[in-house]
């Protein structure tokens, strides 16, 4: 295929919503978030086609309209983007929540034939360039092919609507639970692998050092893979004034890969922590968690959020991607 025209080219984002305006369950359209390393390919519908490859008995190019003789299917969940490459753990809050539709990568692999030596799918996007002064012929991410459950989808629709030219435009890879930087925007084809991926965006970004107890590096990196266990408080909304002695409600969204199992709050910086009623998941959608609260003393309070996964693992208080959220609030 010939390369689409980037428009614009270039490193392209846009994060429309703080943590305090993720009033919405499932959030619009208009404010879903826009992460694009390389441009924005603007790609005609008609003559889009995809390539599977690599090992696979029956190599396959798919348009539009094969992918629609596969079953639709849905999936609501969150949409998290890890942040910069460039500083992966510096948290940066980019989440919106929202319902894909589209066809399993199981059931277009499954009419391919996998090989059993095949343990990585790649998938290559459109969009191509310069990102961090390094040339990038295209963007390419991997994944285990263990992780293809069963809500995989090549997407062709963001809220039952076709995807805007930024989110992927006419069909982009969603994997649920992964962080965004895996879901790849314009697919032009997926290859079958033995190995992982020797794309920029594989090996010399988006792995994460892994640190011993005492949180030295290792030496070891594992991929930017499953999203870690992570809350974000939606209200109260930073520095507004509360009244002493009356009962507002704090709230805000909670998720991981897999579920969260519970979510603890704190007015006192940590000294002490209160369960808060959690809700959910839908799908794999955020879970609402929320806590009564009557302020009983004046003056500057920070609150604090910290989700645990439901296979147990705690969101930091710093250092990380996933840190702790505090808003703070004037109790007058
Ligand atoms: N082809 C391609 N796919 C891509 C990207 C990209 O730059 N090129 N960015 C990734 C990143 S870092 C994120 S967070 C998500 C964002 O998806 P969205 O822009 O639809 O919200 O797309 C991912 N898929
Ligand atoms: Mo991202």
């Amino acid at each position: 295929m010939q390369r689409p025209k980037l428009d614009p080219a270039g490193f392209h984002a846009k994060i429309p919503l703080l943590p305090h305006q993720l009033t919405q369950d499932v959030t619009p359209r208009e404010d879903v978030i826009v992460l694009c390393h390389l441009g924005v390919p603007r790609i005609d519908a008609t003559s889009w086609e995809m390539s599977i490859d690599g090992l696979v008995a029956k190599p396959a190019r798919l348009r539009l309209q094969d992918l629609q003789r596969f079953p639709q299917r849905h999936v609501q969940t969150i949409h998290q983007c890890a942040g910069s490459p460039l500083a992966p753990q510096d948290p940066k809050r980019r989440i919106v929540n929202v319902r894909w539709s589209g066809v399993r990568v199981r059931d277009i692999l499954a009419a391919c034939g996998v090989h059993p030596e095949a343990r990585y799918l790649w998938s290559h996007g459109a969009d191509y360039g310069e990102f961090a002064s390094v040339a990038v012929e295209c963007y390419t991410k991997d994944l285990p092919l263990t992780r293809l459950s069963e809500d995989v989808l090549i997407a062709t629709e963001l809220n039952d609507e076709p995807l805007r030219a930024e989110n992927g435009f006419p069909a982009r890879l969603v994997v649920p639970g992964f962080y965004g930087t895996n879901s790849v925007k314009w697919l032009t084809g997926m290859t079958l692998a033995g190995r992982r991926a020797d794309s920029p965006f594989t090996t010399r970004w988006y792995n994460d050092a892994v640190l011993d107890r005492e949180g030295r590096a290792t030496g070891q990196t594992v991929p930017v893979w499953a999203i870690a266990p992570e809350s974000a408080i939606v209200a109260p909304a930073p520095d507004v004034f509360l009244s002493l002695g009356q009962e507002c409600l704090i709230w805000g969204r909670a998720w991981a890969d897999g579920g969260i199992s519970r979510v603890r709050v704190s007015v006192d910086d940590g000294t002490t922590w209160r369960e808060a009623k959690l809700q959910g998941p839908v799908e794999r959608s955020w879970q609402r968690f929320s806590l009564p609260w009557t302020p009983d003393r004046p003056g500057r309070i920070s609150i604090g959020a910290l989700a645990t996964s439901r296979d147990g693992s705690e969101q930091p208080l710093s250092g990380f991607r996933n840190a702790m959220h505090s808003v703070a609030v004037t109790v007058a």
